[in-house]
Order: structure tokens, then C-alpha cells, then sequence
């Protein structure tokens, strides 16, 4: 038996169901359940916070995991990765107030910027070359320098609808992300024919799918 750790409800969800579902492995699914075991493979499945996923696939709380490649990196266990996914497609971005003159990145030297990203943003911006001033916080990021508590923000974008509805401009790409499948390093042997036979089936999806 192995455990796969998936987003208990949130954006990745019901992508990461879909999928497993669709490498035909049946469950019965219960929104009140935090785990489940899927009829007919060997398969447990957890539903956890994504943020709580990479650590608990590290320690070997679960086998695998299906998160955010953004959540992962932050967490500084990208090693866990076994594949990307192709769904959950989203970037890592800085963005400025419209109204604001903007050139470069160099023109955040100094700068406060609001992010839930400060190891991302932190390795981008050294690449850069810029020191500025990171201001964590977990939510509601883009509101941030409408209320005057940063210059600039650092989030996640998708359609980029959020930005626009607060008055927000998106200048420089940190990281472009998607959802990836990890797994334990230490996997006993039976658990790793498990993974093996599982990314089969998910490529097989994805080849399907094109
Ligand atoms: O409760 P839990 O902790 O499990 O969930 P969460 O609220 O932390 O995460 P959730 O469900 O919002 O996102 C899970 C993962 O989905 C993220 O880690 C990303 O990998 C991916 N993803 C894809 C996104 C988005 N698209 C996205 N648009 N995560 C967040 N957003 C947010 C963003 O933070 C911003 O507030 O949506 C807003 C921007 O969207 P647009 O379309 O207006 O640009
Ligand atoms: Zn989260």
C-alpha cells in the first residue's frame, strides 16, 4: 500500500482527482473524509493542506505527494520532485501599483515588497543584483500597498485578473510553476514499483490528453 497526499479542497484538487481517477483507479470520495483508500490499487489517499504536503512527504508521512512546484521550492525540498504534472499552471510575479513609473527590477532597490514567496523572491531578487525589503504575509498579498504596507508585491498570477481588480501592474516573472508529483526519498522497494506503475498510468494521461 502507498499513500499519496493530495490538496484536501483548493485549487489543486479536483485536478488531482481527476487524475487519478483517470489512470483508473476508482475511490469512493467523501468531502468529509481525510483519508480514503482506492478500490482496486494498492492506494491510500490523504487530504491535506498543500502547504503541510512537501513536509510530510519528506518525513515519510505520505509516499507521494501531488503540490504546487511554487510550494515546493519555497519549502526548499524541491529534491522531492518526480515529475511535473501540466496542470495548475500559474507564475510567481512582482508587481507595482499602475500609477508607478517602472523601467527595471533595479527599481525596486530598496523597496518594501509584500509576498507569501520570501525564499522564491529572496534568490530572485540576489540574482538580480537588488536588496529590498521582504514583508511576509500568507494572504491577501495584492491589497498590500493600496493600505500603504509595501511598494510592491510578489504572487501568484494566473489569469491576472486579481491585479487589475487591485490596481496593480505585473512587471518581472520570479518563477513559473505547475503541479508536481513527489515522492519520499527512501521508498522501500515494493513502494517504488508502486510509484512506478503510477507514473506509467500518468503519462499514459497525459499522452491521452494531448
Ligand atoms: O487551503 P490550502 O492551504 O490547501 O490552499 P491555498 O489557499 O494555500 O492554495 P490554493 O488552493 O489557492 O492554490 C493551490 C496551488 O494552486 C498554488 O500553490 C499554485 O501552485 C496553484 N495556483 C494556480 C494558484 C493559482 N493558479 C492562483 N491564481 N494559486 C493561487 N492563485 C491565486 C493567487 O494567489 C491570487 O490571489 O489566485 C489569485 C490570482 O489569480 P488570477 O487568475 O486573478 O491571476
Ligand atoms: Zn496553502
Amino acid at each position: 500500500m502507498i499513500r499519496l497526499a493530495i490538496q484536501k479542497s483548493g485549487r489543486l484538487s479536483e485536478d488531482s482527482l481527476s487524475l487519478i481517477r483517470e489512470c483508473g483507479i476508482g475511490f469512493l470520495s467523501s468531502t468529509f473524509k481525510l483519508k480514503t483508500e482506492a478500490t482496486n490499487f494498492p492506494l491510500e489517499i490523504l487530504f491535506l493542506r498543500d502547504d503541510d504536503i512537501p513536509g510530510y512527504v519528506q518525513d515519510g508521512v505520505a509516499d507521494l505527494g501531488i503540490v504546487g512546484q511554487n510550494v515546493l521550492v519555497e519549502a526548499g525540498l524541491t529534491s522531492l520532485q518526480v515529475e511535473a504534472l501540466g496542470f495548475s499552471k500559474c507564475r510567481l510575479s512582482l508587481a507595482v501599483p499602475r500609477g508607478e513609473a517602472y523601467n527595471s527590477v533595479a527599481d525596486l532597490q530598496g523597496k518594501n515588497i509584500a509576498t507569501s514567496y520570501p525564499q522564491l523572491l529572496g534568490s530572485y531578487l540576489a540574482g538580480q543584483g537588488v536588496q529590498a525589503q521582504l514583508h511576509t504575509i500568507s494572504g491577501s498579498v495584492e491589497i498590500a500597498p493600496s493600505i500603504g504596507l509595501a511598494d510592491a508585491i510578489c504572487d501568484i498570477v494566473s489569469s491576472g485578473s486579481t491585479l487589475l481588480g487591485n490596481g496593480l501592474r505585473e512587471v518581472e516573472t520570479v518563477f513559473r510553476s505547475e503541479a508536481v508529483l513527489i515522492a519520499n526519498q527512501q521508498l522501500a522497494p515494493e513502494k517504488r514499483e508502486l510509484l512506478e506503475q503510477l507514473q506509467f498510468r500518468m503519462q499514459a494521461v497525459r499522452r491521452a490528453r494531448r
